[in-house]
């Protein structure tokens, strides 16, 4: 009786470029790897040309990576001819043609993908196996642990919850290393005159090849490139490098400036490790681990808040939101708490605003397919709710531009602790701001066509009466939140003309959006 020899096909996604996962532990003749450059994932929304280049770029390096470890792998490149440019077509191509017995994949972070895989393999006459990633702190369901029965979900509990159950930056009695969990008083503060902010470290790389191919393919993409010197990191030696630069130029000045915003200045002291995390060339525990170390080592050069602000962002905001994602998803997409059925202006495109903090954070969006977080959450984000955008537009703006920017982590921090199309699942009040707000954490104002100081009149900044307009149009949602409820005070204690002129003013700019 002859019994069929097994062979395997393992599927690897685009953002699931982990060399350490123990997949790679051993090599089996009897296992194929497949990655594949579709037009599923590239066309889904209209990308920036950096972000399809970068994912291609560290694919390919990751398919090289491995083969050098001589596993098995098959590549499907953009414009090979027998590329279905979907993964379930192309999947039950090959284990047709290759007569495997055995599909597997690693569980991916969208829900989109989640269901594409899970019909794939309802449809499979070979046995199917799903593996955990191994590049997050947490189980996708750890949430819902955590806050049974639709307990409020509290990312300050969580983030808690994950200091101790990891040992990080935790005493021998189990409290939070100098007494306190959190250290924002000591963090946050506007970049004076004087202080000029590191370079930010970029690399070289030479991707025009990539770049013809994409455009050979007739993908849509918005942006621009130099693809001849692609500045992110795309394979693991270049995402450890910039771990490197942050953790001894960067971190040191991280929490104090870290939503402190200026013309020209587009990374600050950020890290820029999104891409690298987001596509798991890099882990959050070795991010984490590195700055610990680098404190430890150095705690003359790093205040304490400066480290406590970071591990926060990885192991708190980072692995809440996907938390959250899981435990909400699907119907997490079809929130809108305002209703707010508005287009995008047209100017979000281009940039070609009057606004200088919109022009900056839109403009420096294009050139490098990055923002850091404020701008994303009080200049973009906070514009665009106070504006009345559909939130449906403004997560197709996110998704598209950021080259770090997928559904599980974008939607969460847009539609949630953005837009509040959540209701307050993710926060506990909208995030918006008049021009006061912009003016003390920027420099943006100085060179404005419009004036901050100003509600009403010629050259008023349009925050300020947008800002007033929002909170006199949603008072039937908000007035009971008690942490805006004193705003209405504020409001009211305004005379009856100055609040019609406000709206009367709000409504102008609404109208004249595209204009602004
Ligand atoms: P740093 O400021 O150096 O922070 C370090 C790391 O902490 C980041 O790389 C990131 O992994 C993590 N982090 C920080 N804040 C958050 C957060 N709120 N949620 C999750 N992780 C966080 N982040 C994405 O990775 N992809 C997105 O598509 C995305 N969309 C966003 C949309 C909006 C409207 C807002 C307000 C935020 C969004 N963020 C997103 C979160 C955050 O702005 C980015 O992670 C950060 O700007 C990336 O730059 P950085 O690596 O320099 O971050
Ligand atoms: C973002 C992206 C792009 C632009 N292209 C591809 C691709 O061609 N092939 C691929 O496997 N992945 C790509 N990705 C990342 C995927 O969208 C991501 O893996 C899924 O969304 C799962 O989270
Ligand atoms: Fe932005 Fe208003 Fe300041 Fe201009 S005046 S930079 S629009 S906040």
């Amino acid at each position: 009786m002859s019994t069929q020899k097994q062979k395997t096909l393992r599927l690897i996604l685009g953002d699931q470029l982990n060399i350490q996962h123990s997949w790679f532990n051993t090599v089996d003749d009897d296992v194929t790897y497949v990655m594949m450059e579709v037009k599923s994932e590239t066309d889904y929304v209209k990308h920036h040309i950096q972000k399809v280049i970068g994912f291609f770029a560290a694919m390919r390096n990751f398919a090289q990576e491995i083969q050098n470890k001589n596993h098995q792998l098959i590549y499907l490149k953009l414009n090979d001819e027998n590329n279905f440019h979907r993964f379930d077509e192309n999947c039950i191509e090959l284990i047709n043609k290759h007569k495997f017995t055995k599909f597997e994949y690693q569980e991916p972070d969208e829900y989109r993908v989640d269901i594409h895989l899970k019909t794939l393999c309802s449809k499979l006459k070979v046995s199917v196996k799903v593996f955990d990633s191994e590049h997050f702190l947490t189980s996708r369901h750890e949430l819902r642990e955590l806050f049974p029965n639709n307990k409020k979900l509290l990312m300050e509990t969580f983030y808690r919850y994950m200091r101790k159950k990891h040992q990080i930056l935790i005493d021998a009695d189990n409290k939070p290393l100098f007494g306190k969990w959190n250290f924002d008083q000591d963090n946050r503060k506007k970049l004076p005159k004087s202080h000029k902010p590191i370079s930010p470290c970029l690399f070289s790389n030479d991707l025009s090849q990539i770049e013809n191919e994409i455009i050979k393919s007739n993908i849509h993409t918005i942006g621009v490139v130099n693809s001849k010197n692609f500045i992110w990191p795309v394979n693991r030696l270049q995402s450890l490098t910039l771990l490197d630069f942050f953790v001894e130029h960067c971190l040191p000045f991280f929490g104090t400036f870290q939503d402190a915003m200026a013309p020209n200045e587009w990374s600050i002291y950020h890290s820029r490790l999104s891409f690298s995390l987001n596509t798991k060339l890099i882990t959050p525990r070795e991010v984490v681990e590195s700055a610990i170390e680098s404190y430890f080592k150095n705690p003359q050069k790093i205040e304490y808040h400066q480290l406590e602000g970071f591990v926060r962002q990885i192991i708190g905001w980072r692995e809440y939101m996907r938390g959250v994602y899981w435990l909400k998803m699907p119907e997490y997409a079809t929130l809108n708490f305002f209703e707010h059925k508005n287009d995008l202006p047209d100017w979000y495109w281009t940039g070609k605003t009057k606004m200088n903090c919109l022009k900056n954070s839109i403009v420096q969006s294009i050139e490098f397919a990055y923002a850091h977080h404020i701008q994303r959450l009080m200049i973009t984000g906070n514009f665009a709710l106070l504006a009345g955008i559909n939130p449906v537009k403004v997560d197709e703006w996110y998704l598209g531009i950021y080259i770090d920017a997928i559904e599980w982590v974008e939607i969460t921090n847009t539609r949630g602790m953005s837009q509040f199309a959540d209701g307050g699942i993710v926060g506990t009040k909208p995030y918006i701001s008049s021009a006061s707000y912009i003016n003390k954490m920027s420099s943006y104002c100085n060179d404005c066509h419009y004036d901050h100081t100003k509600k009403t009149g010629q050259k008023a900044c349009p925050f300020n009466s947008l800002y007033w307009k929002f909170y006199e149009s949603h008072e039937d949602k908000l007035y009971n939140n008690p942490r805006v409820s004193m705003m209405y005070n504020v409001w009211r204690k305004m005379s009856d003309d100055a609040r019609s002129e406000i709206i009367k003013q709000a409504d102008y700019y609404l109208e004249h959006i595209n204009d602004l």
